[in-house]
């Protein structure tokens, strides 16, 4: 599995709003990828959340993503959203201690999880990549995670 991150700031491509003609595609394509996420979070009750950081995964097949908790965020009262695309997966999901029981969530492309809340701090993973094809992405997983880090 490797890692990306879609800018942060004014000075990369930055998720916030802003008057979209004025800006270059690359940012309106992050500004309307953030307001998809903050559309989703809504959705799922968490009203306000305004994205600032998106980390890319990519996964290939046999590759998997560890237990863990996402603490790198400032404030924990704001959800993560969660975007899946090409490959499916299994994401694991446990409970608040990593001993805790995991269970196992077929993700598909373009499934959208939203966790927060008593959640936030909720365990969890994703299982080896199982071989296959997709057919926009080929033997790849790409996952994006929209935060608001800051
Ligand atoms: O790939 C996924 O679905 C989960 C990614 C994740 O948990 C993370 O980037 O922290
Ligand atoms: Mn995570």
């Amino acid at each position: 599995m490797r890692s990306g991150r879609l800018g942060v700031g004014s000075g990369g491509l930055s998720l916030r709003a802003g008057r979209s003609r004025d800006r270059p595609p690359l940012a309106r394509l992050a500004a309307a990828c953030a307001a998809l996420a903050a559309r989703a979070a809504a959705q799922a009750g968490f009203a306000g959340f305004q994205p600032d950081a998106c980390l890319i995964n990519r996964y290939d097949p046999g590759t998997r993503l560890t237990l863990h908790q996402d603490r790198n965020e400032r404030d924990f009262s704001r959800p993560i959203v969660s975007v899946s695309l090409g490959l499916p997966a299994l994401f694991l999901w446990g409970g608040p201690a990593r001993t805790d029981r995991v269970r196992r969530v077929p993700l598909e492309h373009g499934d959208v999880v939203v966790w927060g809340g008593p959640a936030r701090l909720t365990y969890h993973g994703i299982h080896t990549l199982a071989e296959g094809t997709h057919p926009l992405t080929g033997r790849v997983r790409l996952n994006l995670t929209f935060r608001q880090a800051l």
